[in-house]
C-alpha cells in the first residue's frame, strides 16, 4: 500500500504517470498500462531526485542514462518526458501508437527526446545498457584529468522478467559484472507476472543469486510504493563504485486497479472504461477527466526543468575549466562526438601489391584495421573469443579491462548476442564507432541486435570471417549458406564482401565512411591477387559494383557478377569465354546495398539493360534475382555445406569456372535451360 499520504504531491504526481498510462492506451485501444502504473513510485523517486538530465538539452553528454528495457511498458518513460519538460506535449501522449507520433508503441530512437535507445524485443536494453556504461567507463578513462571529470555520469535500466529471461541479459550482464561496471544500475521489475499468468508457470531463478554470482551488488525493495527504501537503494548502489547494482523491486502490476491489479490482463490490453475509473476513484485521484494532470504535480515535476538546467551549467563550468586546461583532448572528446573522423586517417589505408601475394581478406582487413587505428581512437571492439581467427587485435593496443577501461581491444567473450547489444549502447551513448567480429555463421546468434542497429541506424561494424564453404573442414554447422540473403534483406544494412586484398582495404573505407551498420564479409581461405594494373582499380568498390574487367573486343554478349572468393571465378570464366570467341563482362559488386543506391545511369553502365547476366556466389541466391531479373541465372547453393577440403566442396556443389562458362554459352546461345 502507499506510504504517500492521498493527495500529497508525492502522491499526485505518481499517480499522473499512472493516468496518463491508462487514459493512453485506453484511447489507443492498444498498449500496456501495468507496468507504467506498477513502477510510477519508482520514475517518481529516480527521475527527481537521482537521475541527473536536462530536459532541455536531451543531448546533454555527461547525462546520465536510462534504459526503459522493458519497452513495452513504453508509457512510463513518455509520461516522465511529459511531465519533466521534454519536448513532448500531453497533445503527443494522446497520440499514442499513432501514424508518426512521437510516442510510438515501443520507444524508439531518434523519434522522441530522451528516449536513449530503442527497446522493446526483450533483453536488448539490458545489453544497451551495459554498452552505454562501458561508453561513460572509457570516455571518462581516457578524457577525464586529475581535478577534471567531464565524464562521470550514471546508466540506469529497467528489466521486466522478459528481460531477465531472455538469454542475451545473462551475456550482457556477466560481461558486465566481469567488467565490474561500478555505474552500472538496474531495477528489475519483480511483479511475478508474464503474458500467459503467473511467474511460477515458467521462472524460478533465484534472480539474486544469479547476479550475486555475476559480481553484481544486489538490494530488494520489497515494495515498489516505498519511496523512502527506494531513494536509499538507489543512494546505496549510487556508493558502491566497484561493481554493478540491481535493485529487484517488487512491484503489483496494474497497481491501483481494483479488478486487474496481480493479473496477467493488466499486462497488454487497455483497462477498460469502466475500471479506469474504478481505479481513479481507488487511487483517490481527484478528477476522472482522461489525461488530467493535477496543475500543482505537473508544476511540481515541471521543477526538473530548472533543476537540470543548473546541473548542466555547473557541469559547463568544469567543462570549459578542463578544455581550457586541455584544449587539445577538448577538439579531440568533441570531434569524436560529432561523429567526425579525424583528418588524414585515409592516408594511412595501405596498398597491396603483387608482393602481398595470396591474402586471406580476413588478414588483409586485420592489417588495414591495424594501419588506420592510430588516427581512428573511437574505433574499438574486439570479437567472441575468436580475434585469432578474425584478425580484429589492434597490435600494441591494451585489452580493455576492470582495471584498465581505456583499452581498445574488447573481449567479448562467447556472448556474440551480448557483443552486438553492447556495440549498439555504446553507439547511441556516441563517442565510439564500435566494431565486433565473429564467424559469418555466428551473425545468427546476434541478429536481433543487428537489427536493431539498423533500425536505430547505427554506425557500427561487423567483421564476418570464414564466410562460406571456403571455410573447408569445419563442414555445414559453420559454412554459411542463407546468412548473405538473410542480412540483405535488413532494411538499412549495408553489407560488403572484398574479392581481394586491396578491396578490403576499400571496404574499410567505405564502412568508416558510411553511416549505419556495416559488415565486412571475409574469407578464411586465401584469395589470388587480382591484378589492378589489368583490372579496373578497387576504388569502385564504393559505388558497391564496378566493371572489373570488360569484354575484350567489343560489347559484351554476357555479364557474369560475383562477390568475394567467387570473383576470381568470373575472372577465369571471361578468359575461357574469350577463347571461345564469347566476350564476357566481369563485374565485382561486393555490396548489392552500395550499388543499389547509385543513380540509374551508373548502374546501367556497369549492367546495361538487354545483357543477359550471370551471378555466382558461394551462398544462397535468394538475393540475387534484383540483378540478374527472369533471363538470368544465378549460381549458388541451396544446401547445407559438407566437411571436407573446400576446393572439393567448391566442385561438388558446382561453383566451378566451368559452370560458369556453361551457363554463359548457353544463355548466349538463347538455348534454354
Ligand atoms: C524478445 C521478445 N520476445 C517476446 C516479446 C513479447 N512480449 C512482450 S512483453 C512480454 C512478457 C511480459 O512479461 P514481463 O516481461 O514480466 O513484463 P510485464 O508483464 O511485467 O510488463 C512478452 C513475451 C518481446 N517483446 N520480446
Amino acid at each position: 500500500m502507499p506510504d504517500t499520504k492521498p493527495n500529497s504531491l508525492d502522491d499526485l504526481s505518481i499517480n499522473a504517470i499512472r493516468v496518463l498510462s491508462m487514459d493512453a492506451v485506453q484511447k489507443a485501444d492498444s498498449g500496456h498500462p501495468g507496468t507504467a502504473m506498477a513502477l510510477a513510485p519508482l520514475a517518481y523517486v529516480l527521475w527527481t531526485r537521482h537521475l541527473r538530465y536536462n530536459p532541455h538539452n536531451p543531448d546533454w553528454i555527461d547525462r546520465d542514462r536510462f534504459v526503459l528495457s522493458a519497452g513495452h511498458a513504453s508509457m512510463l518513460l513518455y509520461s516522465v518526458l511529459y511531465l519533466t519538460g521534454y519536448d513532448l506535449t500531453l497533445d503527443d501522449i494522446k497520440q499514442f501508437r499513432q501514424w508518426e507520433s512521437r510516442t510510438p508503441g515501443h520507444p524508439e530512437y531518434g523519434y522522441t527526446a530522451g528516449v536513449e535507445t530503442t527497446t522493446g524485443p526483450l533483453g536488448q536494453g539490458v545489453g544497451n545498457s551495459v554498452g552505454m556504461a562501458i561508453a561513460e567507463a572509457q570516455l571518462a578513462a581516457t578524457f577525464n584529468r586529475s581535478g577534471h571529470a567531464v565524464i562521470d555520469h550514471h546508466t540506469y535500466f529497467i528489466a521486466s522478467d522478459g528481460d531477465m529471461m531472455e538469454g542475451i541479459s545473462h551475456e550482457a550482464s556477466s560481461y558486465a559484472g566481469h567488467l565490474k561496471l561500478g555505474k552500472l544500475i538496474g531495477f528489475y521489475d519483480d511483479n511475478h507476472i508474464t503474458i500467459e499468468g503467473d511467474t511460477d508457470l515458467t521462472f524460478s531463478d533465484d534472480t539474486a543469486k544469479r547476479f550475486e554470482a555475476y559480481g553484481w551488488h544486489v538490494q530488494r525493495v520489497e515494495d515498489a510504493n516505498d519511496l523512502d527504501l527506494l531513494d536509499r537503494s538507489i543512494a546505496a548502489a549510487k556508493d558502491v563504485r566497484d561493481r554493478p547494482s540491481l535493485i529487484i523491486v517488487r512491484s503489483h502490476i496494474g497497481y491501483g486497479s481494483p479488478n486487474k491489479v496481480d493479473t496477467a490482463e493488466a499486462h497488454g490490453s487497455p483497462l477498460g472504461v469502466d475500471e479506469i475509473k474504478l481505479t481513479k476513484e481507488a487511487l483517490g485521484y481527484p478528477s476522472q477527466e482522461p489525461f488530467y494532470v493535477v496543475p500543482e504535480a505537473l508544476a511540481n515535476w515541471r521543477t526538473m526543468t530548472d533543476r537540470g538546467a543548473r546541473l548542466e551549467a555547473e557541469w559547463q563550468k568544469r567543462y570549459d575549466a578542463w578544455k581550457a586546461a586541455n584544449p587539445e583532448d577538448g577538439k579531440e572528446l568533441e570531434r569524436r562526438l560529432r561523429g567526425d573522423l579525424a583528418e588524414g586517417w585515409e592516408a594511412l589505408i595501405p596498398t597491396f601489391t603483387a608482393d602481398n601475394g595470396s591474402v586471406a581478406s580476413r588478414a588483409a582487413s586485420g592489417i588495414v584495421l591495424n594501419a588506420i587505428a592510430p588516427k581512428v581512437p573511437e574505433l574499438v571492439g574486439g570479437s567472441a573469443d575468436l580475434a585469432s581467427s578474425t584478425n580484429t587485435i589492434v597490435k600494441g593496443a591494451p585489452s580493455i579491462t576492470p582495471e584498465s577501461y581505456a583499452g581498445r581491444n574488447f573481449h567479448f567473450g562467447i556472448r556474440e548476442h551480448g557483443m552486438g547489444a553492447v556495440m549498439n549502447g555504446m553507439s547511441v551513448h556516441g563517442g565510439f564507432i564500435p566494431y565486433g567480429a565473429t564467424f559469418l555463421i555466428f551473425s545468427d546468434y546476434m541478429r536481433p541486435a543487428v537489427r536493431l542497429a539498423s533500425v536505430m541506424k547505427r554506425h557500427v561494424i561487423y567483421v564476418y570471417t570464414h564466410d562460406s564453404i571456403g571455410l573447408g573442414e569445419d563442414g555445414p554447422t559453420h559454412q554459411p549458406i542463407e546468412q548473405l540473403s538473410t542480412l540483405r534483406a535488413i532494411p538499412g544494412f549495408t553489407l560488403i564482401r572484398p574479392a581481394d586484398a586491396s578491396e578490403t582495404a576499400e571496404a574499410w573505407r567505405a564502412a568508416l565512411k558510411h553511416n549505419g551498420p556495416v559488415a565486412l564479409v571475409l574469407t578464411r581461405q586465401k584469395l589470388g591477387f587480382i591484378d589492378r594494373t589489368k583490372h579496373a582499380a578497387a576504388a569502385g568498390l564504393a559505388k558497391g559494383a564496378y566493371v572489373l574487367a570488360d569484354s575484350p573486343g567489343g560489347d559484351p554478349q554476357v555479364v557474369l557478377i560475383s562477390t568475394g572468393s567467387e570473383v576470381a571465378l568470373i575472372l577465369e570464366a571471361q578468359l575461357k569465354l574469350a577463347a571461345e570467341g564469347i566476350r564476357a563482362r566481369a563485374v565485382s559488386m561486393p555490396s548489392h546495398e552500395l550499388f543499389a543506391s547509385q543513380d540509374a545511369a551508373y548502374r546501367d553502365s556497369v549492367l546495361p539493360s538487354g545483357i543477359k547476366r550471370i551471378a555466382i556466389e558461394a551462398a544462397h541466391p535468394m538475393s540475387w534475382h534484383r540483378w540478374v531479373g527472369d533471363s538470368g541465372v544465378t549460381i549458388g547453393i541451396d544446401r547445407f555445406g559438407a566437411s571436407a577440403p573446400y576446393k572439393e566442396i567448391y566442385e561438388h556443389l558446382g561453383l566451378t569456372v566451368a559452370k560458369i562458362v556453361e551457363t554463359a554459352k548457353r544463355l548466349v546461345a538463347g538455348t534454354p535451360a
